[in-house]
Parts: structure tokens; sequence; C-alpha cells
């Protein structure tokens, strides 16, 4: 730990997600979302925070972070996703959002981590353009319910996953499998961002950015087809989602599979940022052309590293190769680390202190390159749901027993703490 030496002024947080964690999915009138009986394991209880989010506060103040990353779910504050909001579900982000200033912790709220009430879904979700219109009346409620304690702004959560994972290959909600033809849902995702970022601001948000899942693409071999191919899975899993925000332009080998009109729109979606957000995990994998498969393109796992219980490659370096590039492609605003964490089982986890180290160490290293860090997120504070891969995968500093809900920090959370209060 040692030689990790950042900035005074640099935050320190951890991550959540209100589907992972909240539990309570039909209390005080919240509505059903996509993700409520999706996949092989229901999310449940999940870890109770909803009935024990001053517990979790508290031992976030004892972890010491300056800031802690929640998302806000859209099925609470509008059940259908469209309408008044419930005061019900607003009063418990009211609830929570004072617990977290109380403690001196600033509050980084996400309006959308994956949680798409159902009503808006079974009218085309993502696809249906007019979704972006209902996520900015939902951005309004949630601006003029909490700007006044929520400090950094995040509309969407990994906007790459909703469009790959749960329109085109289906293996997250809603489990749509439309590979291109899943393109769509990124525009209109895109639109329901820039929608949000005017309302944000137009609400006193003073500092709004992104949570992108972004991860460097390589080549299966040094071949031309090779190279090619890594080139075109860079353009879907990263330019897609990076260039129109931060260059008001699409990449344009996949303007064929965008809407037709989607220009007209670009200047919403390219409102300047606050922060460009980042979460990194793993590099994407190796790129080769995709003999057979419906896509032109294919990732194969890359080999030699080790890897998490998630099946996660363990690649540190991945994360300074990724940020340096993009300080090289892009005109940044300064950059935060919103999301970057392991699965690994047990109480005491040295292999998630080892991931932590080595993955500041390679951020430290982008810094020393000349990339603005201005912080870094755990992911997560709590073992969580998931996703498709139900409670198995254990990303939290803090072990959680599902069957009783007991809390116990792991020896990761004491070394995070230690990190935190130099
Ligand atoms: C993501 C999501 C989180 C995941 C975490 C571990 O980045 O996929 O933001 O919800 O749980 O990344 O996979």
């Amino acid at each position: 730990m040692e030689n990790l030496i950042f900035p005074a002024d640099f935050v320190w947080g951890v991550s959540t997600s209100a589907f992972q964690i909240e539990g309570a999915p039909g209390e005080d009138g919240r509505g059903p979302s996509i993700w409520d009986g999706f996949g092989p394991e229901p999310a449940g209880d999940a870890t109770d925070h909803y009935h024990r989010y001053a517990d979790d506060v508290a031992l976030m103040a004892d972890l010491g972070v300056d800031a802690y990353r929640m998302s806000f779910a859209w099925p609470r504050v509008q059940p259908g996703g469209s309408g008044p909001a419930n005061p019900r579900g607003l009063a418990f982000y009211d609830r929570l959002l004072d617990e977290v200033c109380a403690a001196g912790i600033a509050p980084v709220g996400t309006l959308y981590h994956w949680d798409l009430p159902l009503e808006l879904e079974e009218a085309g979700g993502w696809l249906n353009r007019d979704t972006a219109s209902r996520f900015e009346d939902y951005a309004a409620i949630l601006a003029d319910a909490f700007a006044d304690r929520v400090k950094m702004w995040i509309p969407l959560n990994e906007p790459v996953v909703t469009t790959v994972y749960g329109y085109a290959i289906g293996e997250y909600a809603p489990g749509k499998a439309l590979l291109l033809d899943a393109l769509p849902t990124a525009h209109h995702q895109h639109l329901a961002h820039g929608l949000a970022v005017r309302v944000l601001r137009a609400a006193g948000a003073t500092s709004v950015g992104t949570a992108n899942h972004h991860s460097p693409v390589w080549p299966a071999s040094g071949s031309e087809a090779d190279r090619a191919a890594a080139d075109w899975l860079d353009a879907l899993l990263n330019g897609l989602f990076a260039d129109p925000v931060l260059l008001g332009r699409y990449p344009e080998e996949l303007l064929p599979y965008l809407p037709p009109d989607c220009a007209d729109d670009l200047p919403v979606i390219a409102q300047p940022l606050d922060f460009y957000g980042v979460n990194y995990y793993e590099p994407q994998g190796a790129a080769a052309p995709g003999e057979g498969n419906p896509l032109p393109f294919e990732l194969r796992p890359i080999e030699g590293f080790p890897r998490t219980t998630n099946h996660s490659p363990i690649v540190p370096d991945g994360l300074r190769e990724l940020l340096v590039r993009f300080a090289a492609r892009y005109e940044l605003p300064p950059v935060y680390v919103t999301e970057n964490g392991c699965s690994f089982d047990g109480v005491h986890d040295p292999e998630r202190i080892d991931f932590l180290e080595r993955h500041l160490a390679a951020l430290r290293a982008a810094m020393d390159a000349g990339v603005d860090v201005r912080g870094y997120f755990v992911w997560s504070l709590l073992d969580n749901f998931e996703w498709s891969k139900g409670y198995a995968p254990r990303f939290g500093l803090v072990h959680v027993d599902y069957e009783t809900q007991r809390r116990t920090p792991k020896d990761s959370f004491a070394w995070y703490r230690e990190l935190v209060s130099r």
C-alpha cells in the first residue's frame, strides 16, 4: 500500500445499485421491474438494504469514504414508469440521503441501474424512443427532490450492458436476443442521458457525468483480420458509448444499425459533462473474425491471467491502458473510476486486497501518464445480487450472510479503510 500515493483531495468511495442491495420488492408502492423474477435466482430480499440502510451507512462511515455511489430504483419512484411520483418511494431516498449526508459522505446518485419499470418494457423498453422522454420526466422528479443533497449525478449505469446483455444477447433482462438490431437501444439511452443532463442542470446540479463500462479490446493475434475484428468490436463496445457523448458523433461502421435520424439528437446527447465515470473490471477479450457466428466478429477468452470466482481475468494494466488511450482519443473531463472490484469468497480475502492494490497501482500509472483522475469507487460495499449469476459471486468489502443478513467487514474492508485514511 505504501507506494499508493494519491492527491489529498482524491475522492475515495464505494458503489452499489438499488436492485442489487435493496430488497423490499413490493414494499411502499414499488412497481415491478424487468429484473423482478428474471434469471435463475430471484433477487428477493437482496441484502435488505431498504430496512438496514442506517447500518450500511454506519459501515461506510467506519470505512471513512468520502462518497457513496448508489442508484435510485425507477419502479419505486414511478411504479409504472410514468405519472406522478410515489411519495413512499421518494421518502425512502429522502431517509437514505439524509443518513448519508449526516455521516459526512457525499451522495453520488445514479438514476438508472437497469431496473426498468416493467410497464415501460411492455411498451417497447429501450427499443422505444419514447422511453427517453419517460426518463426525462423521471429525472425531473429526482432532480426536484434531491438536487439539494446529491453531489454528483449519473443518468445511466453502463448503457453498453443494457444494449448488449439485455437486448442483443439476452443474458440480462429483458432477455432479448436481437443482435445488431439491438443498437437503437444505445441511441435511445444516449438520448435519455442527454435529456436528463439538461433537466438536472436546470434543477441546479453542478456535477453530472457517466458511469460507462469500458475495457480494452485486444486482437487474438497480430493478423490483419484479427486487428480489424478488434477495431470493430472496440467501436461496438467502447466507441458506441463514448463517441456520441464525448465527440458528438457515432462510429461510422455502426451507423447502418442506428436510427436513420439519430444525428438530429447528437446536440442533446453531447452536452459537456463535468466528469467521465469509467467502470473497469477486465479486458473484453481477444477479437477474431466470427466464422459462422451471427456477428461479423467474435471475442475469445484471454488466457494466461489469474481469474476471480466470477471467472473474470485479472488484468490491472488494462485499466492503465484504457485510460491512457481514452485520454489520447478524447478531450476528457475529469475522470472517476466509478466501479472496480472483484469476486472472491470468505471474510479473509487477500485476493481482493491484491486485486485492489494492483488496480490502484495501474490507476496511479495512468495519472502519472497525465490522465486527470479525481476519484475511485470500489464495487461494492456489500456482497449483493450479481444479476444473472445470482448470489454466488461476492464483490463486497463487507460479507453478507443471506440467511441472517448479518454484515461482517472483510480483511479488504480494513485494508481500504487504512488506504482511505492516509
Ligand atoms: C456492472 C454493474 C454492476 C455489477 C458489477 C460486478 O458493472 O456490471 O455496474 O452491477 O454487479 O460490475 O459485475
